[in-house]
């Protein structure tokens, strides 16, 4: 059986963490308080509106439904004024070096993110094609850390899940890779990532060799 590769979208494949935070960092500055990046790293691979309310709890606002709702649409609005001119220039460094490496040797790739917006982003940045599969924020009902995300993808590569490698860099999305008992690999701050099977700062420090050991692994 072919080993199946899940790639996270923000802060593996692109750095559209530094997008969102201004989106969220305009909506709480409307909202009369200050949102530091040190408190966006909360939002990682959290979904649209539990960051909302995170946003929200940080603030001290109390919303109606109908706020709430506003306001979810208004950050993205914002959000997707960041991403419009985004190209491949913003591929985080030897991305390209992997997935090409899995694609001549016929391994399935997907995508898991929790965005909403990954489909678009992935064709901006010209890498769309390199996906046999594409799960994200529209298809699941359960963010991550459950495993959801990460076992349909599984499943729409016709993968076993134990046979699945997934690349992350939230927490909460190593978790949801263990929980679905695939192998994780953490890009990122190995202190933060330290539930990962194995870590990395970024893909330049992943040889293909290392590739090859995890394709090879029974
Ligand atoms: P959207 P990932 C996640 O993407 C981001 O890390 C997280 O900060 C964001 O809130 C979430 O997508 C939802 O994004 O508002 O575009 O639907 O890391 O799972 O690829
Ligand atoms: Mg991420």
């Amino acid at each position: 059986m072919k080993k199946g590769f899940i790639f996270d979208l923000d802060g593996v494949i692109v750095d559209t963490a530094k997008y969102h935070y201004l989106a969220w960092k305009n909506l709480a500055n409307e909202l009369g308080f200050e949102f530091t990046k040190e408190q966006n790293e909360l939002f990682k691979g959290v979904s649209r509106k539990r960051c909302l309310e995170i946003l929200l709890e940080i603030g001290k606002v109390e919303a109606t439904q109908e706020q709430f709702d506003t306001w979810m649409i208004e950050k993205n609005v914002d959000y997707l004024k960041y991403i419009e001119n985004m190209d491949a220039s913003e591929i985080l460094p030897d991305v390209p070096k992997i997935l090409d490496y899995l694609k001549e040797r016929k391994h399935p790739i997907a995508l898991g993110s929790a965005s909403k917006n990954a489909q678009p982003i992935l064709e901006k940045v010209g890498l769309l094609s390199y996906f046999d599969a594409i799960v994200d924020g529209n298809n699941v009902t359960k963010a991550k850390p459950d495993p959801e995300v990460f076992l349909l993808a599984a499943e729409q590569l016709g993968v076993n899940s134990q046979d699945c490698v997934v690349f992350e860099d939230a927490v909460a999305g190593v978790q949801a890779a263990n929980s679905a008992k695939m192998i994780s690999i953490g890009i990122g701050d190995d202190k933060v990532l330290s539930e990962a099977a194995y870590n990395f700062n970024d893909f330049t420090e992943i040889e293909t060799s290392f590739i090859q050991d995890l394709i090879n692994k029974n």
